[in-house]
């Protein structure tokens, strides 16, 4: 039966890598979803977060940050994933730095105006703005840019003026039967999340380059009563690679696992056990170093 009550639709979340699009994502879903990192590129994968509260259901998607230097391969496509995603929405919410308006800012701006969706420019991170004073010229500067249909200064970080912002989404949100039942909060699956985590604990581990050439996949989860069983291994390039991560002692890797067991028990609401393997991609050795 048709429900003419409800509201629903999807909100692109997007804008310059590191501008803080998971971490406020996060925040307005109350629960670790997405992974976060100081480094740019951290997102590398499109993932739906659904908040469903009373009769609205907001779909919301993280995407790669855009930007303009797309020299290597994995850039581009994660570029080229961001856009995409701009594509089959209701609205898009277009998150930048306080009081920074760069050239990456106005390309992804040229990219907006040419399409057809509602744009809400999400001014994030104004906690780090000390005089409030600096604040409100860059908000005017900003609505001459472009016709957003709203303009709202945020800390993602900080969760302040993050529920003005979905009252302005939930707003704009057209009059639809939900897509998903209201219990869900993603699409992706467990061992998508599993997978995801343990590179957030890499990204934030581990120094400059070096995160950037991993990959994780899970070889086993399996869910039992009262626990749940991962094996994921962690693919590098070089075995000089794969000494780094296991660290001394595999220190490094012991510490990487327990801040991912310790998240995923969080988010899975259950008892983790996590057995994590380092290996060298094809043409290097295969031993394996575990935990
Ligand atoms: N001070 C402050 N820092 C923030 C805020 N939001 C995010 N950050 C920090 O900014 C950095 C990047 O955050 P992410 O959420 O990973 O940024 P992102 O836009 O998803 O980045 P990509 O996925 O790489 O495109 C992290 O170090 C966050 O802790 C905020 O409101 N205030
Ligand atoms: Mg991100």
């Amino acid at each position: 039966m048709k429900n003419p009550e409800t509201h629903c639709g999807t909100i692109a979340i997007v804008g310059r890598p590191n501008v803080g699009k998971s971490t406020l994502l996060n925040k307005i879903l109350g629960e670790k979803l997405t992974i976060t990192s100081p480094k740019p590129q951290t997102t590398r994968h499109q993932i739906l977060g659904i908040k469903t509260e009373g009769q609205t259901q907001f779909i919301y998607i993280d995407t790669p940050g855009i930007h303009q230097n797309t020299q290597r391969r994995l850039n581009r496509a994660l570029v080229r994933s961001a856009v995409n995603a701009l594509i089959d929405v209701d609205m898009i919410g277009f998150v930048i730095e306080a009081n920074r308006w760069t050239a990456e800012e106005e390309a992804i701006l040229d990219r907006l105006k040419h399409q057809k969706h509602p744009v809400i420019l999400i001014v994030n991170k104004i906690d780090k703005i000390k005089n409030t004073h600096r604040l409100l010229p860059f908000l005017q500067s900003c609505q001459e840019k472009m016709n957003f249909l709203a303009i709202v200064p945020v800390s993602g970080q900080k969760g302040k003026n993050i529920d003005e912002l979905e009252k302005v989404i939930a707003d704009a949100l057209p009059a639809a039967e939900f897509v998903y039942p209201p219990e869900v909060s993603t699409d992706r699956s467990q061992r998508f999340l599993a997978a995801e985590f343990i590179r957030e604990k890499l990204m934030r581990h581990l120094h400059e380059e070096l995160p950037y050439w991993l990959t994780v996949s899970i070889e086993q989860l399996v869910e039992q009563k009262r626990i749940i069983k991962i094996s994921a291994i962690i693919w590098t390039e070089r075995s000089s690679q794969k000494a780094i991560i296991i660290g001394k002692k595999g220190e490094l890797l012991k510490k990487v696992g327990t801040e991912a067991r310790i998240q995923l028990e969080t988010c899975f609401g259950k008892k983790v056990f996590l057995a994590l393997w380092v290996k060298v991609k094809a043409g290097w050795s295969e031993e394996e170093g575990s935990l």
